[in-house]
C-alpha cells in the first residue's frame, strides 16, 4: 500500500470500552487509525459506531500469530496500542487458561509480530493494577513489588514482564501503562461501577426493585478512561519508554459508589441493594490506589474527572439512555 506521512496507529481491542475513546482522541489529533477486530458472529461494533467510518478496520486475534503479523504488515502503524484482552477478573476464575491464553501470551505473538515486520514501531502494554492485587505497599507506584490475586492479574504481569523483556533483550520501543480502574458510560455492564449506574437507572425507571452486588468493602481507584487514553498517548511521544502508574490517587468502597449513584436520583441506597455471594470472589484485591506522581511529572499527565462526577456522568448516561429505548418502544 502507499505510505503518507500520516501517522498511523494500530488498535487492539478498538470494540472496548478504552479502544473506542482511545480511537476519538487519535483520529483528534489527525491520526490513520486501524481497529483489530476479531471475527464474531454478531457484529458488535456499538462503541464504534460513531465514528466507523473514520477507521480502517481489519481482522485478527490476539490468538493467532499469523493474523497480527498480517495485519502490521498490510498496514505498517507507527504506534501499536494492545488494549485487547479477556479484561474481567471474575470471569478468568473459571476460564483460566483462555485468559492466560489471549491476556499473557497474546502479548508475545504482538511483539513477536512488531519484532519481525518492524522494529522501529512503539508499542504500548495495556498493563494495570490487578498485578498489585494483595498490595505490599500504600499507595502504589512503578516500584511497588506486584502480587497478582486472579488468574487474570497473573496474565497482566506476564503481559507486563514480556514487554520490558522486549524492550531490555530487542531494544524495541515497549512501554507499559499500568493502569488503575478507569471507567465511563461505555463500560462493560459486568464491571461494578457499570452495574451500579444501570441498575440504579432501572429501579429509578421502575424496571427493577433490587440490585444484587458482591463486596461492597473492596476500594478502588476509579478515574474516567477518557482522561486515561491521553495518558496512553503521551507516554508513546517520550524519547525513551517506561513503566508509568496511571491513576487518580484517591480511593474509594464499593459502598461509597452505590451511595453516591444512588442519592444522584434521589434513592436511600440501603433499600435497593442486596449482598449475593454469588459475586464474591475466590481471592479478593482489598485496596487499590495509585500515586500518578511519574505520569505528572515525566508525561504531563493528570486526571481532570472527580469520583463524584464520574458516578454522576455514568448514572444520568444510563438513565437518558433507557428513558430513550423506553419513548421509542412505546
Ligand atoms: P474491554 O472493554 O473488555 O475491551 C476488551 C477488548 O479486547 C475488546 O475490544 C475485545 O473484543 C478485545 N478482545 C478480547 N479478546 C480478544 C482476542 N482474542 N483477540 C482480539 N481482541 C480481543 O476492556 P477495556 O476496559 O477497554 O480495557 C482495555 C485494556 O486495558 C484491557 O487490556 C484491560 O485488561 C486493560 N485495563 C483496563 C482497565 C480498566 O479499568 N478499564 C484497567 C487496567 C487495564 P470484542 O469486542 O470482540 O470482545
Ligand atoms: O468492577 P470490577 O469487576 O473491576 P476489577 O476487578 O477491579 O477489574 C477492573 O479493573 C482492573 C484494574 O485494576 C482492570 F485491569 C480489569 O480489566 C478491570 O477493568 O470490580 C471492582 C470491585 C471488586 O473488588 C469486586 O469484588 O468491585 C467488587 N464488586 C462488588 N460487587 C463487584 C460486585 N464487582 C463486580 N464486577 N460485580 C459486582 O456485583
Amino acid at each position: 500500500m502507499a505510505m503518507s506521512s500520516t501517522k498511523r496507529a494500530l488498535i487492539t481491542g478498538i470494540t472496548g470500552q478504552d479502544g473506542s475513546y482511545l480511537a476519538e482522541f487519535l483520529l483528534g489529533l489527525g491520526y490513520e487509525v486501524i481497529g483489530m477486530v476479531r471475527r464474531s458472529s454478531t457484529v458488535n461494533f456499538e462503541r464504534i459506531a460513531h465514528i466507523q467510518d473514520e477507521l480502517t478496520l481489519a481482522s485478527g486475534d490476539l490468538l493467532d500469530e499469523g493474523s497480527m503479523i498480517g495485519v502490521i504488515a498490510e498496514h505498517r502503524p507507527h504506534e501499536v496500542y494492545n488494549l485487547a484482552a479477556q479484561s474481567f477478573v471474575q470471569t478468568s476464575f473459571g476460564q483460566p487458561v483462555l485468559t492466560g491464553d489471549v491476556t499473557a501470551l497474546g502479548v508475545t505473538r504482538l511483539l513477536e509480530a512488531i519484532r519481525v515486520v518492524d522494529p522501529d514501531i512503539r508499542f504500548y502494554q495495556a498493563s494495570s493494577s490487578e498485578m498489585f492485587g494483595k498490595v505490599v505497599e500504600v499507595p502504589q507506584t512503578e516500584l511497588t513489588p506486584f502480587y497478582p490475586r486472579s488468574p487474570y492479574g497473573v496474565a497482566k504481569l506476564y503481559g507486563h514482564w514480556i514487554t520490558v523483556n522486549y524492550r531490555e533483550s530487542y531494544d524495541l520501543f515497549a512501554t507499559s501503562g499500568i493502569l488503575f480502574n478507569h471507567e465511563s458510560p461505555r463500560r462493560g455492564l459486568e464491571f461494578v461501577t457499570r452495574k451500579v449506574s444501570h441498575g440504579v437507572a432501572q429501579i429509578k425507571l421502575g424496571r427493577a426493585t433490587e440490585l444484587r452486588l458482591g463486596n461492597l468493602d473492596a476500594q478502588r481507584d476509579w478515574g474516567f478512561a477518557g482522561d486515561y487514553v491521553e495518558a496512553m498517548w503521551k507516554m508513546l511521544q517520550l524519547d525513551e519508554p517506561g513503566d508509568f502508574v496511571v491513576s487518580t490517587g484517591e480511593t474509594h468502597a464499593v459502598r461509597e459508589l452505590v451511595e453516591v449513584a444512588f442519592s444522584r436520583v434521589g434513592l436511600d441506597w440501603e433499600q435497593y441493594v442486596k449482598v449475593d455471594e454469588k459475586f464474591y470472589r475466590p481471592a479478593e484485591v482489598d485496596l487499590l490506589i495509585g500515586n500518578p506522581e511519574r505520569a505528572r511529572s515525566v508525561i504531563g499527565w493528570e486526571p481532570k474527572t472527580s469520583f463524584t462526577d464520574l458516578v454522576h456522568m455514568m448514572v444520568d448516561a444510563d438513565l437518558e439512555q433507557l428513558s430513550r429505548a423506553e419513548h421509542r418502544s412505546r
